[in-house]
C-alpha cells in the first residue's frame, strides 16, 4: 500500500528520464543499417514470429504494438525489421540492454543525485544544480538556453507553432516568476543539456519530465515522446490531474485504482479532490488515505535515492498453455538454468560493484489439474541467499518444494507450473573492511571473473525467517510478457522478463552477514594476495590447493526452515563462532581459529586488513555472548506458517 512521505522543506527540481524504444535503439546501434527503419525486438520464441517487446517509432506509425506477435506486425507493416533478443541459458539474455542502460546512467548522474528506476529509466534530483545555475545567471538565462531546451513542452503554456519559440524564450526568462518556477526552468535547461550529451555519447535518444516531485516528473516524461521533454509548472498541476485517469497513476493500476473507480466513482486523479482526508482515511486507512489526499493535489515527498545500480536481480520464464511444467524434474531443470544466470549476475555485481545480495526469493504461478481454484496461489518463498551456483540451485529447489507443498496442501493431484522466477534482493555494499580484503583475495590482474583468484561462494544472511509471499510483497517495475493464454498459444514459451528492479518490501530483517566459502568453483591454486599468509596456523599446509574462507560463523537455530537452509552451510563449521578456514574433503585439511591469532601480529597488517581482523575478534566475542542466549532471536519463536 502506498505511504505518504513528508513534503520537503524546500522545493525540489526532479527529472524522470526514460529511453525511447530502448531495446530497439540498442539493436539499431549494434546494426546501424536498421536506423530509421520500422524495427521491433522480439522475444526468443519462434512461435508466430515471437512476441514484440520493443517497437520503434517508425513501426508504431503503422499501428505496430508491443502486444503483437512478429507475424501480426509483418501483416500491418511488411517492411518491419524483427530482431531477436540475444539468448543465454535457453532464455532471453538482457545483458547488452543492461549495459547500455548503465552507459546512459553514467552521463545522467553527472549533475545530481541519480536513482536507477528500471532498465531504461532514472530519476534525477537537480535541485542543487538548478540553484547554482540560477545564482550564476540571476537575470535572464538566455545564454544557457540551448536549442534542445527550446523544444521543451511546458504544460499550460499556450503557444501555436508560429510563436512557439518566442513564448518558450519568454517562459525561460521570466523575471516575474517565483523562485520555485525559476528553479524549474533551470532544471529544464540542465535536462536538455544532459539529453544532448546522452545522444552525443551513446547515440540514444530519451525523453524526460521535469517537475517538483517524482510523481509529476514520471507522469510528464511519457507525455511527449520520442526525444522530447515536458515541464510541469506548479500552475499546471491541477489541470493535469483533473483529466488523468486514476489507473494511469503509479500504484493505482491495480486493486486500489479499481476500488476507487467502483466504490468511490473516482475516475480521474482530480476526482479525489471531492473527498476530505478523513474520508479517504476511513475508506483506505490512515496512510493510504493521506497518500491519496496528497496525490490529488500533486504532492509527493518521496526522495530521489542515490542508487545507480539495480535494487535486485531477477531471472524468470513463463511456460504458457501446453508448455506448463508438470514434473519436479522439469521444474528443477529450469530452476537450475535460472539460478545459473542469477548466480552469474550476482558474481558480476560482487566483483564489479562489491555488492552482495542477502535474500533469495522464488516466485511461481501454478494450477491444479481439474481444480478451479483461482484464489489459491503458489506462495512466494524466501530464504537467506548463499553464493555459488550450486547453492543457489539447491536453495531455490527447496523453496520450490516448500511452495509446492503449501500450494497442494493435502491434495494429491496433478499440477502445472506456468511461470518461475528467482530473485536476489536486499542488496548492500560489502562493508569497507571486507571490500578491502577482497582485493587481497583476488588477483589484481583479474578483478572480474571467478576462474582466477578466490571466490566468495557463499554469503549467507542468517536470522532471516523463511517467508511466504504474503510477507514478501513484490513491487514490480519490471515486465511480464503476456502469456497469451486464452488465445491458444500452443508452442509459446515466453520469458518473463523480470527486470532488475523488483523490490521485496522490507521484511524488518537486519542481521550480520556470515561470509563463508565452501568452494566449488574452478581451481584457485593461486594465493598471491591472501590475508591468510599473515597468520600462523595449526597446520602449516599453506600449499593447500583449495581454501575456503569462512568467517563470523554466527549460526543459529531460531527458525526451523532457515536452519535447514543454513545447516548445509553449517556442516563442519565451528559452533563457537571462531573464524575457521576449512578445506573441502578432497583437499588438504587445515583449520584456523581466532584463538590462534597472535594479536600483536595485527598491527603489522595493512591498515584496511587490521580493521577487518579486529572485527573478527569483536564478532567472536559477540558470538559467544549470543550463544549464551542473549541474541534477539531467542525472544521470538519460529515463524508460524500461515
Ligand atoms: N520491455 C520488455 N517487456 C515489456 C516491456 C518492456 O522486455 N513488456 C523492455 C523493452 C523495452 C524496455 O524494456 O525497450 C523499456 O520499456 P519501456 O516500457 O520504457 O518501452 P520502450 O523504451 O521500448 O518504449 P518507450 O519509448 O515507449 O519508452
Ligand atoms: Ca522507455
Ligand atoms: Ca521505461
Amino acid at each position: 500500500m502506498p505511504i505518504a512521505r513528508p513534503e520537503p522543506q524546500e522545493p525540489r527540481v526532479i527529472a524522470h528520464v526514460d529511453m525511447d524504444c530502448f531495446y530497439v535503439q540498442v539493436e539499431q546501434r549494434r546494426n546501424p543499417e536498421l536506423r530509421g527503419l520500422p524495427t521491433a525486438v522480439v522475444q526468443y520464441n519462434s512461435w508466430k514470429g515471437g512476441g514484440l517487446i520493443a517497437v520503434s517509432y517508425e513501426a508504431r506509425k503503422f499501428g505496430v504494438k508491443r502486444s503483437m506477435r512478429g507475424d501480426e506486425a509483418k501483416k500491418i507493416c511488411p517492411s518491419i525489421q524483427l530482431v531477436q533478443v540475444p539468448v543465454a541459458h535457453g532464455k532471453a539474455d538482457l545483458n547488452i540492454y543492461r549495459a547500455a542502460g548503465s552507459e546512459v546512467i553514467e552521463i545522467l548522474a553527472m549533475r545530481g543525485k541519480c536513482e536507477r528506476a528500471s532498465i531504461d529509466e532514472v530519476y534525477l534530483d537537480l535541485t542543487d544544480a538548478a540553484k547554482s545555475m540560477l545564482l550564476e545567471t540571476p537575470s535572464g538565462m538566455l545564454e544557457s538556453i540551448t536549442e534542445e531546451a527550446l523544444k521543451s513542452n511546458i504544460l499550460g503554456l499556450s503557444s501555436d507553432s508560429n510563436n512557439r519559440e518566442r513564448s518558450l524564450i519568454e517562459w525561460f526568462c521570466r523575471t516575474d516568476a517565483d523562485h520555485q518556477e525559476k528553479l524549474l526552468a533551470c532544471g529544464a535547461i540542465i535536462v536538455a543539456q544532459l539529453r544532448a550529451k546522452v545522444l552525443e555519447e551513446t547515440k540514444f535518444t530519451c525523453s524526460a519530465g521535469i517537475a517538483h516531485n517524482k510523481m509529476l516528473a514520471k507522469l510528464a516524461s511519457s507525455m511527449h515522446k520520442p526525444a522530447q521533454q515536458t515541464v510541469v509548472p506548479s500552475s499546471s498541476v491541477k489541470d493535469l490531474l483533473a483529466s488523468l485517469p486514476v489507473k494511469k497513476m503509479k500504484q493505482l493500476g491495480g486493486k486500489l485504482g479499481s476500488s476507487l473507480q467502483t466504490d468511490l466513482r473516482v475516475n480521474t486523479v482530480g476526482d479525489l479532490l471531492n473527498f476530505t482526508e478523513p474520508k479517504l482515511q476511513e475508506y483506505y486507512g490512515i496512510n493510504t488515505g493521506t497518500w491519496l489526499w496528497k496525490i490529488a493535489r500533486g504532492f509527493c515527498g518521496e526522495e530521489v535515492k542515490d542508487r545507480l545500480l539495480p535494487k535486485s536481480h531477477g531471472c524468470g520464464k513463463t511456460f504458457p498453455g501446453p508448455q506448463a511444467l508438470r514434473t519436479t524434474v522439469s521444474v528443477r531443470n529450469w530452476l537450475n538454468q535460472l539460478c545459473e544466470e542469477l548466480s552469474e549476475r550476482l558474481q558480476v555485481d560482487l566483483n564489479q560493484n562489491k555488492r552482495v545480495a542477502h535474500t533469495l526469493t522464488l516466485h511461481a504461478s501454478a494450477f491444479k489439474e481439474n481444480v478451479i481454484d483461482f484464489h489459491w496461489k503458489f506462495p512466494s518463498k524466501s530464504c537467506p541467499l548463499r553464493y555459488g551456483t550450486l547453492k543457489i540451485q539447491e536453495d531455490a529447489t527447496k523453496l520450490f518444494d516448500s511452495g509446492l507443498h503449501d500450494f497442494l496442501g493435502s491434495q494429491n493431484i496433478s499440477w502445472g507450473i506456468t511461470s518461475l522466477s528467482v530473485t536476489a534482493s536486499k542488496i548492500s555494499d560489502i562493508p569497507n573492511g571486507r571490500s578491502s580484503i577482497l582485493r587481497f583475495l583476488h588477483c589484481n590482474d583479474s578483478p572480474s571473473t571467478s576462474s582466477e583468484g578466490y571466490e566468495y561462494d557463499s554469503l549467507v544472511l542468517n536470522d532471516i525467517p523463511l517467508t511466504t509471499g504474503n510477507d514478501a510483497h513484490l513491487e514490480n517495475d519490471g515486465y511480464m510478457i503476456s502469456t497469451q493464454k486464452g488465445k491458444g498459444c500452443p508452442f509459446a514459451s515466453e520469458e518473463k522478463v523480470v527486470e532488475d528492479h523488483k523490490t521485496i518490501a522490507d521484511q524488518g530483517i537486519s542481521t550480520d552477514i556470515n561470509i563463508s566459502g565452501a568452494s566449488q568453483g574452478k581451481m584457485r591454486n593461486k594465493e598471491p594476495y591472501s590475508i591468510l599468509k599473515f597468520f600462523p596456523s595449526r597446520d602449516s599446509s599453506f600449499s593447500t590447493r583449495k581454501r575456503s574462507f569462512d568467517s563470523l560463523g554466527q549460526v543459529h537455530s531460531g527458525c526451523d526452515k532457515v536452519s535447514k537452509v543454513n545447516s548445509m552451510e553449517q556442516e563442519g563449521t565451528p559452533s563457537d563462532g571462531n573464524v575457521q578456514h576449512r578445506a573441502s574433503e578432497q583437499c588438504d585439511q587445515w583449520t584456523f581459529s581466532i584463538a590462534d591469532i597472535d594479536p600483536s601480529v595485527i598491527d603489522e597488517l595493512p591498515l584496511e586488513i587490521q580493521k577487518e581482523v579486529r572485527g573478527w575478534f569483536h564478532a567472536s566475542k559477540q558470538t559467544s555472548i549470543n550463544r549464551r542466549g542473549s541474541s534477539i532471536i531467542h525472544y521470538f519463536s519460529p515463524m508460524k506458517k500461515s
